[in-house]
Formats: structure tokens, sequence, C-alpha cells
């Protein structure tokens, strides 16, 4: 029930009405006010109930009566919760915001929003993972959807993106098979949000066009530290057509203000246990803050001349063009400020639909966006029941629309007059613009009407190896490790054998590593490939991590660990380093309530130990007291802290007396490396946060074992 205004002043005061007091709230409904202000409990047909707490019976050991029709309905409305999760990206977090457009791009598009410098329109996104059902963890392996509505005063615009710019297929007839695959297996209905299975390498071992994919999902860009530090990127080939009907070809990418960012697997494991709602506790608490997200749209621009003379399709998804050969071209910023007042009936009921595009954005050929284009009006169907979803305010355009469609399951907003068609002779009702309307770029094609597939999307291996020598050594190792991991869950030895062989198409260390890693005796021979991989294609750096990493810990999370004593005036510095660095903190102590500090004065905490653990941190700071030393140590979870802050390459800050929860956490004074720093007092605390830009410290990694 919507939560009543107390009758007060502007919202619309009391009324009496047989008796029934009555008052507005913000939505100008009317609720019966009981004794004390408080609103009446009533049906969803407005009658007030007497007793909620007992259903209607006779006597009171007696049978219930199916005349109780207010306990009917309630039952009957709960039963109907629930409506179909999505077929992939069940589970996702959305947020309100606006884009803001720089400059006019009218030399390009004709596109409304993109007309005016300054120009703001509104936005809502939401983010998901792909394989999980709704109630999934959120630091699954996996690729991020990213999608954007866009609500132009040209009607929706949906750019249903991920944070991974290729895709695993070429045509869309093969989506069901990949999804199919990667879900859980259907006899045993396991394991879920998880690509470590047999089916799922089994369809990639057979289909070498997903390799490029596979190397993006292996690496840590499949497990991000959370949605605000995320690429999106629109993935395919679409064009902008201007008002001269000139089109050019572009790719959407999403970069996000705060730098790109993931996490360990290890720490992905260990998130998952200690907050499955991790990405969305993330976006939430960033939000209700005031710390908004921040996206800049950039355009990689190019022309068919550029299409013809690149190596490979432009309408191919699983390739992608280089930023040092197009490069992305900033023309607005994407701000995330508000939550959804409710979940369901935002983020659960948004429809995004590939083919909501406003005039001036037109589609290209590839086969995979043509496909998408036509299944995304379905699954709104079967999800939302109706043909009215756009009745639904989250889908509902923000511009004036008018059409002669009416009537089917949940008609809310229904025409008045008499014509419901045109054209008609009433004078009523609208009709089509030539000049305002969509009308689609005049390409000329031509061809035998045939299941083909184009020669030139053959080479599946090429831009599989450039992101693989793009990446750091300590990125390559991540997806050596991420392959091993995933290989050994597969128990059939040939679709093991029979990814090695592609590895080797891709880069023959990398094979190597992996399938000496799995105990694999004689290595395969290299997969047939359709065409040989090219060596000669340039590392491209911005396919990196790390290599672009943002050298500022602005919007990241210190973890304070807190006892009782623990030194006031380094705690002080410390808070105020990280406030100035634009990141935040949270406290960890023994017990929820806190501890009393040095000075006398107390310190709330935000966690206990085991509900806090250094997983859920950026970088950590032991400020543990001496005389609580004895049972801090005592605590494996205050060990586990450590040590897991430690193998994960964060940054630790320490006090000198926290030094024996070091050694006892595995962590010795030979192991004390420059990402271990000590304070000594406010001055030390300034500098460390300082050292936080650089987010890990990664030249530890090779010597960690992992607890
Ligand atoms: Fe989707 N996809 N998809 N997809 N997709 C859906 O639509 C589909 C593809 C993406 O937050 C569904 O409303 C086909 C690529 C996102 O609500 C469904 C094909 C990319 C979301 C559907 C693809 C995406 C979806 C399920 C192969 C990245 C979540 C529920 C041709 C560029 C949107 C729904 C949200 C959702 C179909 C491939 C992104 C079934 C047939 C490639 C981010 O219609």
């Amino acid at each position: 029930m919507a939560k009543a205004k107390r009758p007060n002043g502007s919202t619309g005061g009391v009324a009496t009405v047989h008796d029934q007091k009555l008052a507005r709230g913000e939505g100008g409904e009317l609720h019966q006010i009981a004794a004390g202000d408080v609103p009446v409990l009533t049906t969803a047909q407005g009658g007030p109930v007497s007793d909620d707490q007992n259903s209607l019976k006779i006597g009171p050991r007696g049978p219930t009566l199916i005349e109780d029709f207010h306990f009917r309905e309630k039952i009957f409305h709960f039963d109907h919760e629930r409506i179909p999760e999505r077929v992939v990206h069940a589970r996702g977090y959305g947020a309100h915001g606006f884009f803001e457009n720089y400059k006019s791009l009218s030399k390009y598009t004709r596109a409304d929003l993109f007309q005016r410098e300054g120009e703001r329109t509104p936005a809502f996104v939401r983010f998901s993972t792909v394989a999980g059902s709704k109630g999934s963890v959120d630091l699954a392996r996996d690729v991020r959807g990213f999608a954007v509505k866009l609500y132009t005063q040209e009607g929706n615009w949906d750019i249903v993106g991920n944070n991974i710019p290729v895709f695993f297929i070429q045509d869309a007839i093969k989506f069901p098979d990949i999804i199919h695959a990667v879900k859980e297996e259907p006899d045993c209905a396991f394991p879920q949000a998880q690509s470590a299975h047999d089916n799922f390498w089994d369809f990639i071992s057979l289909t070498p066009e997903s390799m490029h994919m596979i190397m993006w999902v292996m690496s840590d860009r499949a497990i991000p530290r959370s949605f605000r530090f995320m690429e999106g990127f629109g993935v395919h080939t679409f064009r902008l057509v201007n008002a001269k009907n000139e089109s050019t070809f572009v790719k959407f990418h999403w970069k996000p203000k705060l730098g790109l960012q993931s996490v360990l697997w290890n720490e992905a494991v260990k998130i998952n246990g200690a907050d499955p709602d991790f990405h969305r506790r993330d976006l939430w608490t960033s939000i209700k803050s005031g710390n908004f997200p921040e996206w800049e749209l950039q355009l990689q621009l190019f022309d068919q001349n550029f299409a013809d003379g690149f190596e490979f399709d432009v309408l191919d998804p699983t390739k992608l063009i280089p930023e040092e050969l197009v490069p992305p071209i900033p023309v607005g910023r994407l701000v995330l400020d508000r939550m959804p007042d409710n979940f369901f009936a935002e983020t659960e009921q948004v429809a995004f639909m590939t083919q909501n595009v406003p005039p001036g954005i037109d589609f290209s050929n590839d086969p995979l966006l043509q496909g998408r284009n036509f299944s995304y009006l379905d699954t709104q169907l079967k999800r939302l029941g109706s043909t009215n979803f756009t009745h639904i305010p989250i889908n509902a355009p923000k511009c004036p629309f008018a059409h002669f469609q009416q009537d089917g399951h949940m008609a809310i907003r229904n025409p008045v007059g008499r014509a419901n068609y045109q054209p008609n002779s009433f004078g009523e009702g609208p009709r089509e613009s030539p000049q305002r309307g969509f009308t689609s770029f005049a390409d000329v094609e031509e061809g035998p009407k045939r299941r083909l597939r184009a020669e030139s999307f053959a080479d599946h291996y090429s831009q599989a190896r450039q992101f693989f020598i793009s990446q750091t050594m300590g990125e390559q190792r991540h997806i050596a490790n991420a392959l091993t991991f995933e290989l050994s869950k597969v128990k059939t030895p040939v679709i093991r054998e029979r990814m090695i062989s592609h590895l080797l198409n891709i880069d023959e260390t990398l094979a190597n590593k992996v399938g000496t890693a799995l105990g694999l005796k004689n290595m395969p021979k290299p997969a047939d490939a359709a065409m040989p991989t090219r060596q000669d294609l340039e590392p491209s750096p911005a396919l990196s991590i790390v290599e672009k990493g943002p050298q500022r810990f602005e919007g990241r999370k210190l973890g304070i660990l807190i006892t009782e004593g623990t030194d006031a005036a380094i705690l002080n510095a410390l808070k105020a380093a990280v406030a100035k660095a634009g990141a935040t903190f949270e406290i960890i102590a023994p017990t929820v309530t806190g501890a009393g500090a040095s000075d006398g004065s107390w310190i709330d905490a935000d966690q206990m130990i085991d509900g806090g653990p250094s997983v859920l941190y950026d970088a950590v700071a032991l400020l543990a007291a001496e005389g609580a030393m004895d049972d801090l140590m005592q605590e494996s979870t205050a060990r586990d802290f450590v040590a897991d802050a430690y193998a994960h390459c964060k940054f630790i800050a320490y006090v000198e007396t926290a030094l024996p929860l070091l050694e006892k956490a595995g962590v010795m004074s030979e192991d004390l490396d420059e990402g271990c720093i000590s304070l000594a007092g406010a001055k030390e605390a300034k500098a460390f946060v300082e050292e936080l830009g650089k987010l890990r410290v990664w030249g530890r990694e090779p010597n960690v074992k992992l607890p």
C-alpha cells in the first residue's frame, strides 16, 4: 500500500466522507485515516479491513470460510507477484540519471538529443550479469549487461550493450545455443551463474568464432570491482544519419570517469560469500550518498572507405576496431543520480529493445544486431504480459506521442474521440510526417537468398591473440589461471584438449601454461583454422585494465580495522585523507558497537570483523592497539582479513602494535613490500592514502601463495 502523507497543508488536508476520514497522499490519492492519523488498511478495492491477523472461521478452531474475500484477495495477489525473469540478464540493478550532450553533432546525425550543446536527456540504466538467475551472486565470472534507455524528444533510444566490446557468436541464430550451453545443465540444474562446466566449454570448443570473446571473459573484465568501474559498449556497428541522409558508421563506448577496476578471482569467490549483493550495494550506497557515477559517451566514427580497408569486417560482432586506429571521440556524459523508488516497477519491468532508435540513428547489417532487433519485442510480451508494456511508466516515452494502437490487456492510456484510424474525415488524431519521421538509411542491398556466413568473418584467432598480447604480464597470468580453473571443472577430457588446441592458435605460451596446469600428458595439435592467426597486429594498450588505471583512489573504499585503544590521531588523519581523495571508509571492529579510542572518544563501527572481511575493501589499515592484540590474533577472521588483503595485492597500512597480527597471518617481516606502509603518525597516514591511487601492488602477485 502506498505510504500516506500525514494530512497537512500542501498535500491536501482532511476530508470527511460518510463518516470516514480521508487524506490525500502525495500522488493525490485518497487514504482512509484511522484514529491517530494512521491510514486504514484496505483491500485493493478500497474496502476498509477490520482484522488482518486472523482469517474468517467458524469458531476459534473451525474451518476457514471461502467467503473471506479479504483473505482470498490478499493470497491471490501474493500468488501472482512474480513475472518471468529475463531469459538472459535476469540479475540486474538499475538507476536513473541523465545524458548531457557536449556539443552539436548535427554534422553526423539528425538525432534530436545530439543537436544542442548542454542538452540533457533523461536516462535509465540497468546493469546485469548474463547467465545467473535473478537471485544469483554479483561476482560471477560473466559478461555484464550495460543497457541504457535515453528518453529523447523523438522517442526512446535503447543502447543495449555489454561491458565487453565483442560477442560470442556472429549470427543471432546461435544465441539460444550459446545461452543453453552456459546456463545450468538441464538435467541436474547446476551449476548456476557459472561458465565452469562441460556444456559451456563443449559448445565453445566447437565454436571457433567465440575465441576472441573467450579471451575477454577469462580476463578480469568479467569480474568487475563495481558497475561504476566498468566500460560499456554498443558492440555492433551502427549508423549515424544526418539531415542530408548521409551515413557515418559508429561504435558506442561508455567510459567510466573513475577508471576501470576489477577484482581477483580468489577475491570474487569470497565476495560472493561475504556480500552476494556487492555490486548493487555499491551502486545504491554511492548514489544515495551523493557520489553520482559518471560515464563519458565516446564514439568511434568511420566511413565506408575505412570499413572497406579495415582488416576485419565491421559487421562482424566478434571483432573490434582498436582505439589506436580509430580514436573514440567524447561527445557527452551520462550521470546516474537517482535510485528507483521501487525495484520491481522500474528495474524489473524496464523493457530494453535494440530496435528502439530515434531518427538519425540506424542499424548496420551486423547479423547479430538484425536478430536482436527481432527478439526483444517478443521477450517483453512474454515477461510483461501485454502489448501495452509501454504504458508502464518506466517504459513510456517522455516526449509527446500519439498513435491509434488500442485495447489489449491492462490498457491504461486509452484514446478519446471517434476516429481510431487514419486517414479520417473528422480531422482527428495524428498523421505521419515524412519530414520528422524515422527514415531508414537508403542502403542498396542485393544478393542470393541463402543461409550464408561471409568469408570476411572467417578469421577467429587474430584479434583473440591481439587482446592477449595487449595485457600486462599479470593480466595474462589471470587469463591463464581462469582458463585453468574453468577447464578443471570440465569432466570430459576431450573438451579440455579441444580448448587447448584453440589456445595454440592464439598464443603458444598460454596454451602450454594451461595445458601443463591441467596436467595434460600430450599437447594436442592446433585446431584447424579457417584462416591462420595474424602475427602482425600490434598490441593495443587500450585493451588492458591495468595499463589505463585511473591513478586515483576516488570512489574507492578503505577498510579500517580498529580495537579498543586505537590511536585517535592516526585514525582522524586517515579519515581526512580519504575524504580529500574523494573516497570512503568503513570501520571494522571486534564488536559492531565500536570501541573506545586512545583519546577517550568513541569510534562507531560499521562492521564486526566477521561481517567485514577485507575483500569488501580496496585497501586496509590495521589500527589495532596493543592491549587488544591477544584476543584479535585468536580470531581466524582477523587473520584472514590480513592474509587476504596481502594475497589480493592490496595496500596495507599498519601501526607498530598491529605487526604481530600481520605475522600471525603469515606476512613476515621479509614479506613487507612497498605496499605495506607503517603508520607512525598523521603524516604517514596522509602519505599512505596518496599511494592508494595505484590501487594494487601488482609486483607482489607472483610471490604470493593464496591462503
Ligand atoms: Fe540480449 N537479450 N540478446 N544481448 N541483452 C535480452 O531481452 C538477445 C546480445 C543484452 O537490462 C533479452 O529484455 C538475442 C548482445 C542486455 O533488461 C532478450 C541476442 C548484447 C540485456 C535478448 C542477444 C546483448 C539483454 C532478455 C543474439 C550486447 C539486458 C530480456 C542476437 C551487445 C537488458 C530482455 C536489461 C537482454 C535477446 C545478444 C545485451 C531475450 C536474441 C550481443 C544488456 O530479448
